[in-house]
């Protein structure tokens, strides 16, 4: 085999990994066979949780945990996908200008989500699907799943430039990155476009600044004496069950915080908080607070009905803007407004702070920022756990100048910010003060700056 395009984002782990998947291809149907081999990392948020979706900013690092998926064109119209990790069963489905999802947590509702995204943008763009080529994809993921690293965004994303270059379609990454992800809400999350920003367009030893509506982003130098320990809790963030539901109501309190501030600020039309700040001057998050003190209860009642009457409106007009169609679905619980403001608007101000702390290479201000976000993530989101306290208290007491969990939360990974001769002695506590007692694998480490996507081609043996 022959790698036609060489390109230095690939690691020689993750060459080989390709060949290896590309000799099983061959193996199945033909020596011959022309292929690709497309190349998406994980990511790992500095700071700016649960910010994307409101239009604001975040601050996330690629990370050199990688998804490879090689592909090969295929005669029949269908997409046909196989995973190296045999959890992940043989899947085939139709191309077609509506594709019926799997049933809720079926890992290949990530590539359908992908196909569907490209189907969805390209046939706007004169793409005829009835035209399209069928794709065999073969995929190897070493994000680990459900930890808050975003393996879904590095299946989808490699998922999707794989199903684009075998249809010769081609697209900016930050446009692709938009596309990506817009195609996402496919598997029923209304998250932001973080994951599948860092995803398409992280830099080697950079984090990224990324800004949303319009998506863009500057890289951010790490200091050279700053490493980054990513430990993984054990305790699973299953986004397609439980975490979905408590994810989506936290986007739905966000939009409607958004709208009473905008009504009592008469700020016109917004729709998330994003477009609140962006129309006040010189704001700052303890006076839009106070703001939204004055315009609403603390909490409302989910059915929606007082938040319809306090923005002038209908109950059903408001159900249909803020439950997307009914497709985010409420339980009994009050919504808080406040709080989730109150963590939003607070985390754009330390994203912003981080940003200068790490350009100015202040290691110490970064590390208090980050704790800042995971104490406003505690008590105002409401989204850490008993168990990923435990590992930041314990990151910090060894050393670490900030930690924080990273994700949506409720399970998943910590990050700290550590200097670098200082690591080693926080992944040793982590493993004698939490793996340990607990019986759990060790599953921490450092974690470098990486690379966004990127396409090889295999050429025929
Ligand atoms: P994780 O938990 O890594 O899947 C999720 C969202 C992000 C962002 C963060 C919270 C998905 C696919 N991604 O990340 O867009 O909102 O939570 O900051 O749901």
């Amino acid at each position: 085999m022959s790698i036609s395009k060489q390109n230095d984002a690939w690691d020689e782990s993750e060459l080989n990994r390709a060949a290896s998947l590309a000799r099983e291809l061959r193996a199945g149907a033909g020596a011959d066979l022309h292929l690709i081999a497309v190349r998406a990392p994980g990511r790992v948020n500095l700071i700016g949780e649960h910010t994307d979706y409101s239009g604001l900013p975040v601050l996330p690092v690629a990370i050199d945990r990688s998804t490879i998926v090689v592909a090969a064109p295929t005669q029949p119209r269908e997409v046909s996908l196989d995973n190296s990790d045999h959890a992940y069963p043989h899947r085939e489905f139709a191309l077609a200008r509506k594709i019926p999802p799997y049933a809720t947590g079926d890992w290949a509702n990530y590539v359908k989500a992908a196909v569907q995204g490209v189907i969805d943008h390209f046939e706007t763009r004169g793409f005829d699907i009835s035209k399209a080529r069928g794709v065999r994809l073969f995929v190897d993921g070493r994000v680990p799943a459900a930890a808050g690293l975003s393996s879904s965004a590095a299946l989808t994303v490699s998922s999707a430039l794989a199903f684009m270059s075998v249809n010769g379609l081609e697209l900016p990454a930050i446009e692709t990155a938009t596309m990506v992800a817009r195609s996402e809400w496919y598997v029923g999350t209304m998250a932001g476009g973080m994951d599948q920003a860092a995803s398409l367009l992280g830099q080697r030893d950079h984090a990224l600044f990324i800004e949303f509506n319009p998506l863009r982003a500057k890289p951010v130098k790490m200091p050279p004496d700053a490493a980054l320990v990513v430990a993984d809790s054990g305790e699973i963030a299953d986004k397609s069950g439980k975490v979905r539901a408590e994810y989506n109501r936290r986007v739905v309190e966000c939009r409607l915080a958004a709208r009473l501030l905008a009504r009592e600020l008469k700020l016109g039309e917004v729709r998330v908080l994003g477009d609140v700040v962006h129309k006040v001057k010189n704001w700052n998050s303890s006076a839009l607070v106070e703001a939204l003190k004055y315009a609403s209860p603390e909490r409302l009642n989910p059915d929606l009905v007082q938040a319809a009457g306090l923005l002038d409106m209908s109950r059903d007009e408001l159900a249909r803007e803020l439950l997307d169609d009914s497709r985010i679905v409420l339980d009994s619980r009050p919504l808080e407004i406040v709080k989730r403001a109150r963590h939003v608007l607070s985390e754009t101000e330390r994203v912003l702070q981080a940003v200068v702390a790490l350009e100015a290479g202040q290691l110490d201000n970064m590390g208090t920022l980050m704790n800042g976000s995971h104490q406003s993530l505690t008590e105002d989101f409401e989204c850490s756990t008993a168990r990923l306290d435990r590992m930041i208290e314990c990151a910090r007491r060894a050393g670490a100048l900030g930690a924080r969990l990273t994700g949506a939360g409720f399970g998943g990974s910590i990050v700290a910010l550590c200097r670098s001769p200082d690591a080693e002695k926080v992944i040793a506590a982590l493993d004698a003060e939490y793996y340990s007692p607990l019986r759990l694998e060790p599953a921490r480490a450092v974690l470098h700056a990486s690379p966004g996507a990127s396409r090889i081609e295999l050429a025929a043996a």
